[in-house]
C-alpha cells in the first residue's frame, strides 16, 4: 500500500500547489488566487516506472476552525478525540455548516500522515492554532510546511516558536512556485523520521527524483549544446555581394527559429506548457521572444559589448558576419600571409580562405549574438529547472543576466570555446562529441552558468 499523505491547511495557503510540485506537473486540480478553490478532496499516485509511492490527498481550505474547535470543546459527548469531533457532524445544520471542514475531518482517520500546509507570511494567529488542535485529535504524524517561504516577508521564526510550543519541531520549508531538490529531500526524510516503516521506500523514492532532477538538467544542457553548435557553425551562402537584405533575413529567422526549437524542448523536458512562457504578444503571434535576439539594443541589455568583437567587421550589430571574398580580411596580402602561416592559421580563417577561393559570400552569426544566444539559452534552462510547478506567472526573459553570474574569467573562458567552435563546421547538425576538448570546456563554462 502506497503512504496515504493527507494535504491539509487554512484556505489558500497552497496545498494543491505543493501537490503540482510534487508531482511535476501543472494539470493537478486547480490554482487560484483566492480561498476556497478546491471544493472536494482529490487524490493522486505519484508513481514512479509503474510503481506507486505516495498518495497525495488534496483537500478543501479549512475555513472556520474557530467556531468547529469552540464545538468541540463544549460538546457534552462523553468520547474523546476524533469520534467525539466526528460526532458533531451528526446534526445536519452543524454539518451543513462545517461542510469543507467536514469533507477534511473525514479523511484523517485514513491517512498515514498529515502534511499541514502554511502560508508563513501570515502571523500565526488563533484560527490557525485552534486548526492544529483539531488535526491532533487523529494522533497522527503531522509535518508543518511553511510554504511562500522565499519570499523576504515571511514570519518563519514566529511560526517556528509557535510550532515548538506544539511539539512540531520537524518543520519544512518550502516554496511551492520555486522547485529546489534539497527543501523536497528535506520533507523525504521527515517523512523517513516519522514512518519509520517506509524508510527503505522513501529513501528509493528520493534518489529516484534526485535522479531524475538531475538527468533533466543533463539533458537540457546538451539541448543547449546543440543549439550553439549549430548556431555557431551554421553558415549561408551567398552568390552575390553585398548580400541582399532578403538574404540576411532569412539567415536571422533560421538562428530565431533555433532558438524557439530550443525553448520548446526546454519547455517539453520540464514539462511546462506555452503559457508558461512570456506574456508579449509579440511571442504569443509569432513564437518570439519579446526582447528579439537580433533587435538593436538586446546586445547592450544583456552587457554584451559589442565593440570588442568587431574582428572581421563586416556588418556587426546585425547579428551576422558576412565574409566576402574581397573585403573580410582586408587585402589579398593578408590573405597570401595567411596561406603561407601554416596550417593552424589557415584552419582558423578558413571561412574567409574559402570565400576569397571561390569569390562567395558566407554568412555566419556573429559573436556577439552568439554569447547573447548562449546567455539566454543559460536564464532559459536555470529557470525552468527550478520552476515549481504551481507558478502561474509566465515566465520573461530577463533584460540581461545578473551581473555576478558572467565574471570576466569566465565570460573569456566562454568567448573562447564558443570561438572555438565556430571553426568546426563539420560539427553542423551532427552528433555531438561530448569528449572533444572544446565541448568538455564549454559545457564546464555552462555548468558555472547554471549552478
Ligand atoms: N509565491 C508563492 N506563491 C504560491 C506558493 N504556493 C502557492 N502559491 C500561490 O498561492 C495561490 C493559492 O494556491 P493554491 O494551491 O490554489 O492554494 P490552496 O491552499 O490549494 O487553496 P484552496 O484550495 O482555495 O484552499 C496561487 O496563486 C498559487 O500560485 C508559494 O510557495 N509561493
Ligand atoms: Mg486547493
Amino acid at each position: 500500500m502506497p503512504i496515504r499523505l493527507l494535504i491539509v491547511g487554512h484556505a489558500n495557503t497552497g496545498k494543491t500547489s505543493l501537490i503540482r510540485t510534487l508531482l511535476r506537473s501543472a494539470d493537478f486540480g486547480e490554482v487560484a488566487d483566492y480561498a476556497g478553490t478546491t471544493r472536494h478532496v482529490e487524490e493522486v499516485s505519484l508513481t514512479i516506472n509503474g510503481q506507486e509511492y505516495l498518495t497525495l490527498v488534496d483537500t478543501p481550505g479549512l475555513e472556520d476552525s474557530i467556531g468547529l474547535w469552540d464545538a468541540y470543546q463544549g460538546s457534552k459527548c462523553t468520547d474523546s478525540g476524533l469520534t467525539k469531533l466526528t460526532q458533531l457532524f451528526d446534526a445536519p445544520v452543524f454539518a451543513d455548516e462545517y461542510s469543507q471542514e467536514h469533507k477534511v475531518i473525514r479523511q484523517l482517520s485514513q491517512c498515514d500522515l498529515i502534511l499541514y500546509v502554511i502560508d508563513a507570511r501570515q502571523a500565526p494567529l488563533g484560527k490557525y492554532q485552534d486548526e492544529l488542535s483539531l488535526l491532533a485529535l487523529a494522533n497522527k504524524p503531522i509535518v508543518p510546511i511553511l510554504n511562500f517561504s522565499h519570499g523576504s516577508d515571511n514570519k518563519l521564526n514566529e511560526w517556528k516558536s509557535l510550532l515548538a510550543t506544539r511539539h512540531h519541531h520537524t518543520i519544512i520549508k518550502y516554496d511551492t512556485v520555486a522547485f529546489y531538490f534539497e527543501d523536497e529531500k528535506r520533507l523525504y526524510q521527515a517523512l523517513q523520521s516519522l514512518l519509520p516503516d517506509a524508510y527503505e521506500e522513501i529513501q528509493r523514492l528520493s534518489e529516484e527524483r534526485q535522479r531524475q532532477a538531475e538527468q533533466r538538467q543533463e539533458l537540457g544542457l546538451q539541448q543547449l549544446l546543440r543549439l550553439l553548435i549549430d548556431c555557431a557553425t551554421y553558415r549561408l551562402v551567398s552568390n552575390d555581394y553585398p548580400i541582399s537584405r532578403g538574404k540576411r533575413e532569412f539567415f536571422q529567422q533560421h538562428i530565431r527559429e533555433r532558438e524557439q526549437g530550443y525553448l520548446n524542448a526546454i519547455l517539453t523536458l520540464y514539462d511546462f506548457h506555452q503559457a508558461d512562457l512570456q506574456s508579449s504578444e509579440l511571442a504569443v503571434q509569432k513564437e518570439q521572444w519579446q526582447h528579439d535576439l537580433f533587435a538593436p539594443d538586446t546586445l547592450k541589455k544583456w552587457g554584451v559589448n559589442s565593440a570588442t568583437y568587431a574582428t572581421t567587421g563586416a556588418a556587426i550589430g546585425a547579428g551576422i558576419d558576412i565574409l566576402s571574398a574581397g573585403l573580410s580580411l582586408g587585402t589579398a596580402t593578408t590573405i597570401g600571409a595567411l596561406v603561407g602561416a601554416g596550417w593552424q592559421t589557415g584552419k582558423t580563417y578558413k571561412d574567409a580562405l574559402m570565400t576569397r577561393l571561390t569569390g562567395r559570400c558566407l554568412i555566419r552569426i556573429d559573436h556577439p549574438t552568439l554569447l547573447l544566444l548562449c546567455m539566454r539559452g543559460v536564464a532559459v534552462l536555470r529557470h525552468f529547472h527550478h520552476r515549481g510547478h504551481a507558478s502561474q506567472t509566465p515566465y520573461q526573459l530577463p533584460q540581461g543576466l545578473e551581473q555576478e553570474t558572467l565574471t570576466p574569467p569566465l565570460q573569456q573562458e566562454l568567448d573562447r570555446q564558443l570561438s572555438k567552435i565556430g571553426q568546426h563546421l563539420n560539427w553542423y547538425q551532427q552528433p555531438i562529441d561530448y569528449q572533444h576538448p572544446t565541448i568538455r570546456k564549454l559545457r564546464q563554462v555552462l555548468e558555472q552558468l547554471l549552478a
